[in-house]
């Protein structure tokens, strides 16, 4: 380990799961230990050091380094996703189990919906560890399979490179792109050489989308207004099995697909809707409540980190290892009801 000879502090208040999980024993026996990829232990909680308002504050750079560094991915895992280190994922993207009719057909309280899967390429290591020459050939080979999407799917790929900043600014006040300069990913050295070799692709509609080379090296996106969720996650079942016949992507029998952080890990899917709640709204611990019984995260507009505009929300999944895909998407279905059957109470 490069720069830490002896456990690290961290600040009071700090209530990530690193700081919960990286224990004298784990120290002692991860210090010296790196991949082959020579990914150490310094990078994996270098994002959490820094960033002491952490939830996580760890990342991995490689696949191997969820090994080489298990006694603290490990526990990690498990406390985020309930998910122990004997278990295995099981995947099932098939739109044909998910009994999802739209739980807003009015249109009263959905704005929009997004489901979103992460992926990185097996040949080459994550965005942590990834080199300059790497990144290219992942944004190469991610291109090369878009440009052959066909039909609905079909768009064009944009590098962030020479994008005109008013053009990248409306995408992402659009919703439609990741936000530059996140300190998370920073520390984390998701953002090495940024803007080089990172872009977004989308088809004419702006109803599918990729991100390349942000935080995993894919973010595969299935977005429209409204509340007709299963059309959304249609679309995403459609185009990941387009786009995992061109591309291999890293995955484990026990850990799913592999990203980036850990809690991405399994499905890697975020499925959200956009919400207005304006009664509900008003009585939080309620509203807090019910997101728990149903394990959904409460966010602002702008996604991560983010606030509420008025008496909108981002609703999304918690967990993502350990259950389906169409369980995560079951599950915002479930709880989207139970919270606009709550919102129609007042
Ligand atoms: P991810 O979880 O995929 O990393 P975030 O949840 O942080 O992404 O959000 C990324 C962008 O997607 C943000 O601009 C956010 O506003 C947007 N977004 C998330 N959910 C929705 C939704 N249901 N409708 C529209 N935009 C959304
Ligand atoms: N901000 C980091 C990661 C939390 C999960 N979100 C991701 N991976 N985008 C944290 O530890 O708070």
């Amino acid at each position: 380990m490069k720069n830490l000879n002896k456990l690290p502090t961290f600040a009071n208040g700090c209530d990530s799961l690193l700081s919960k999980h990286l224990t004298d024993t784990v120290f002692a026996e991860l210090k010296d230990k790196h991949t082959r990829n020579g990914f150490d232990l310094q990078q994996v909680i270098n994002s959490g050091l820094i960033n002491t308002d952490s939830s996580i504050g760890v990342y991995a750079g490689d696949k191997a380094s969820y090994s080489t560094f298990s006694a603290l991915f490990d526990p990690i895992i498990e406390s985020y996703h309930g998910f122990k280190k004997t278990e295995q994922h099981q995947s099932n993207f098939n739109p044909n189990d998910l009994d999802a009719p739209n739980p807003d057909p009015e249109n009263n309280y959905i704005i929009s919906t997004r489901i979103r899967v992460a992926r990185n390429l097996s040949a080459l290591p994550l965005g942590s560890a990834i080199s300059k020459r790497q990144r290219k050939i992942v944004e190469r080979l991610i291109v090369v399979a878009l440009n052959k999407l066909q039909g609905k799917l079909a768009g064009t790929y944009f590098p962030l490179q020479g994008m005109i900043e008013a053009e990248r600014v409306k995408l992402v006040a659009d919703h439609f792109l990741f936000k530059a300069g996140d300190r998370f990913l920073e520390a984390a050295g998701l953002n090495r050489e940024w803007p080089e070799g990172r872009g977004i692709f989308h088809n004419d509609e702006k109803t599918f989308l990729v991100w390349v080379n942000e935080e995993d090296q894919l973010r595969m996106i299935s977005m429209q207004m409204g509340g007709d969720i299963k059309a959304v996650f249609s679309r995403l079942s459609t185009a990941v099995a387009e786009l995992e016949t061109a591309l291999r992507f890293s995955k484990s029998d026990h850990l799913g697909y592999i990203t980036s952080c850990p809690s991405n890990l399994g499905t890697a899917m975020r499925a959200s809707v956009h919400i207005k709640l304006p009664r509900l709204s008003k009585n939080m611990p309620e509203f807090e409540k019910i997101a728990k019984q149903y394990q959904l995260q409460i966010r602002g507009i702008h996604g991560e980190h983010s606030e509420s505009q008025g008496s909108t929300y981002d609703i999304s999944n918690r967990r993502r290892l350990g259950v389906t895909e169409v369980e995560c998407v079951q599950v915002l279905h479930a709880g989207v009801l139970a919270l606009i059957n709550r919102e129609k109470l007042f």
